[in-house]
């Protein structure tokens, strides 16, 4: 039977010498959903690749004093290099300098302007070279600062071809709604169907004032869009416009374009529509994750605080890397980045948890039984409790993995490692040992203990490629038994099968313990002072200290509308608000998590204490503190009628 056939990419990378983490998490991302899909038993195809022409390149490059050919040329073997490490196993990468590149997207402008959807007109207006982006005065403001980067735009004004846009508006608009799994997740496809519905404007689609570009195959002044010229990747890759269309025949449509936020319009809006142009069938899936955010922010290279992964991986590792990146950023959420975190999470998952499993099941079947997996007898109910677990977990694992979920894919995989050390514990082997009569039940647990290793281990493959062949050559098990998703059925442990102990997978990181600690001490720290500002303190409540009325005029209270709300990632207590004072927006964080949901706080009109000194909570700066009354372990956020106008003085 023909194998079905799975095709993901990921943005093609502009060729900056700041490659980071964030960049890290969609090409991880990409190539763990590869490996699950392979696993499952389907024919994938991952295409990663660079984004190499355009205004912004041409000026790097001659910043740089070099020509852009030799620029790109440099940056793209640090890409290539840093993906290895990662060990990210792409099955092509795409340059859009390549003469295969150039050749498709000269068909596919043709198609579209010989169908009468690009035509030749004026363009006036701003563009942001950074975002190689165009914007209308309305966007730009008075200020002319592009709305996404916040960088100053250029006023442009040359002879453009267009491409039709407004045309397609509708049968756009159709297909995103009749298709609800073409954009994720769900918040994402809410934007797109709100920004299409505010209508398409022609997109201008050459540029004149540069040469840096792929030539307009009718008209030599001009060169293609970057944009439009990118987005082609994903089908010239596969040999769309070559004579060899064999990939392009078995792969397209993709199954899923990877990608952050910051790109989903460029893909649900311009790339639909120019395939829909050209008569070419539509991505299945556009999936946009969120941000890898640092304590300060965004990375970017201004504020010097990019985190690059290379020297991660040399410190801690590519699993430990990969698995923090697959594990702490929640699917399609923004999520943080801190060494100390990651620390945590190679000290208690990986070492503690998983390596611990792995290395105490060696040294028992080694001690207890000279190294060869003894014949199990007939399970007992904590033995068939274990198994079902196990089997539980797979499924429940796919589904995720399946959404691109891999934190809560991970999660689950390790309730199956918890179990497994929690029955450690509950079976006392070394108990068992004592007693000869007991010599069956303790070869029971240890087959157990290591086919539960063994499933584990399979499941963690997507994540952490380098992992298995290493515990295989610990356990015995061979490692093409270990290979398919239907192997992971429970039985796979052979009585005969030698373990071998030998290094820990994970090391502590003992020297880092410290530092992890005091990080962990004073977060737990914020968020307890976070709880504490948005309770009423009970002393206060006990034995006020009179105040004059001028100290009490110090506090600028306010009514606030809250305008959205999520929980903050590993605090149980805090939610993060966006708040509207009037015309003004803030953050605000509130210990309010275990009394109300985010829904539940979003649309109120609260109060807020609006000339507090912003405080850190868990990476997130609090920008003043809301009101809530304190009754013994209830908490009631203070609430006002909907009709009362935000920013109104509290007095
Ligand atoms: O936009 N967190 O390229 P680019 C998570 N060339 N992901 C991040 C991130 C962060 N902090 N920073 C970057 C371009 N990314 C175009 C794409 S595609 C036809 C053309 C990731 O080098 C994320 O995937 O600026 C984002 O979409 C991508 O890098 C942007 O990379």
């Amino acid at each position: 039977m023909e194998k079905q056939r799975f095709y993901i990419t990921t943005p093609i990378y502009y060729p900056s010498a700041n490659a980071h983490i964030g960049h890290g998490l969609t090409t991880v991302l990409a190539d763990a959903m590869t490996r699950y899909k392979k696993m499952q038993g389907f024919e994938t195809r991952f295409l990663t690749g660079m984004d190499e022409h355009g205004q912004k390149i041409a000026k790097a490059a001659a910043a740089g004093g070099k020509s852009p050919q030799r620029h790109v040329d440099d940056m793209a073997v640090i890409w290539q290099n840093l993906w290895e490490k990662l060990m990210i196993d792409n099955d092509d990468f795409i340059r859009t300098t390549e003469e295969r590149h150039i050749k498709g997207v000269e068909k596919l402008f043709r198609t579209i302007y010989d169908k009468g959807d690009i035509y030749l007109s004026h363009y006036q207006g701003w563009y942001c070279v950074s975002c190689e982006t165009y914007f209308t005065e309305r966007q730009v403001g008075e200020e002319h600062i592009c709305p996404d980067c916040g960088k100053a735009v250029d006023i442009i004004e040359e002879e453009s071809y267009f491409f039709r846009m407004s045309k397609y508006q509708d049968r756009l608009l159709r297909y995103i709604e009749e298709n609800p799994y073409f954009i994720q997740p769900a918040s994402r496809r809410n934007e797109m169907i709100n920004f299409v519905k505010g209508g398409l404007e022609d997109l201008c689609i050459s540029r004149t004032s540069f040469d840096w570009g792929i030539p307009v195959p009718i008209n030599e002044k001009h060169v293609i869009y970057v944009w439009f010229d990118a987005l082609s990747n994903y089908i010239t890759a596969l040999g769309y416009g070559s004579d060899d269309t064999a990939l392009y025949d078995a792969f397209w449509p993709a199954d899923v374009h990877l990608m952050a936020k910051d790109i989903i319009r460029f893909h649900t809006v311009i790339w639909p529509i120019i395939l829909m142009a050209a008569d070419l069938p539509l991505p299945k899936k556009v999936f946009g994750h969120g941000w890898v955010l640092l304590d300060s922010g965004k990375m970017s290279k201004s504020k010097g605080n990019v985190v690059d992964p290379q020297l991660l991986i040399e410190k801690y590792g590519v699993a430990a890397v990969r698995y923090f990146l697959l594990r702490e950023i929640p699917s399609g959420q923004d999520g943080y980045y801190s060494e100390a975190a990651l620390v945590q999470r190679i000290n208690i998952d990986l070492a503690n948890d998983y390596g611990n499993l792995v290395s105490r099941t060696v040294a028992m079947i080694e001690k207890y039984f000279d190294g060869i997996v003894p014949a199990a007898g007939s399970a007992e109910p904590i033995d068939r409790e274990l198994e079902e677990l196990a089997a539980a977990v797979v499924p429940e694992a796919a589904a995720y993995m399946d959404k691109l979920d891999f934190a809560n894919a991970l999660a689950a995989v390790f309730k199956l490692i918890s179990r497994a050390n929690k029955y450690i514990d509950e079976t006392a082997p070394w108990a068992l040992a004592k007693d000869p009569a007991e010599r069956q039940r303790l070869a029971t647990v240890m087959v157990h203990l290591l086919e539960s290793v063994r499933i584990a281990t399979m499941l963690l493959t997507p994540a952490m490629p380098n992992i298995p062949p290493l515990v295989w050559a610990q356990t015995g098990h061979e490692a093409a038994a270990c290979l398919d998703w239907q192997q992971l059925a429970w039985g796979g442990t052979k009585a005969g099968q030698q373990v071998k102990k030998g290094e820990g997978l994970f090391p502590r990181i003992e020297w880092k313990e410290e530092e992890a600690k005091a990080a962990a001490k004073a977060e737990a720290k914020q968020a307890e002072t976070a709880a504490k500002a948005a309770a009423v303190p009970a002393e206060a409540a006990a034995a006020p200290a009179l105040i004059d009325y001028e100290t009490f005029a110090h506090v600028d209270l306010r009514v606030a509308e809250v305008l959205s709300c999520e929980p903050i990632p590993k605090a149980d207590k805090l939610l993060k608000l966006e708040i509207a004072i009037g015309e003004e927006r803030r953050t605000l964080v509130a210990g309010v998590a275990q009394h109300y949901t985010p829904e539940e706080m979003v649309g109120r009109k609260i109060i807020v204490v609006a000339n507090l000194k912003p405080a850190k909570l868990r990476g997130v700066e609090s920008q003043g503190m809301l009101l809530a009354a304190a009754d013994g372990s209830r908490l009631e956020v203070i609430t006002l009628p909907p009709d009362v106008a935000s920013g109104s003085k509290v007095r």
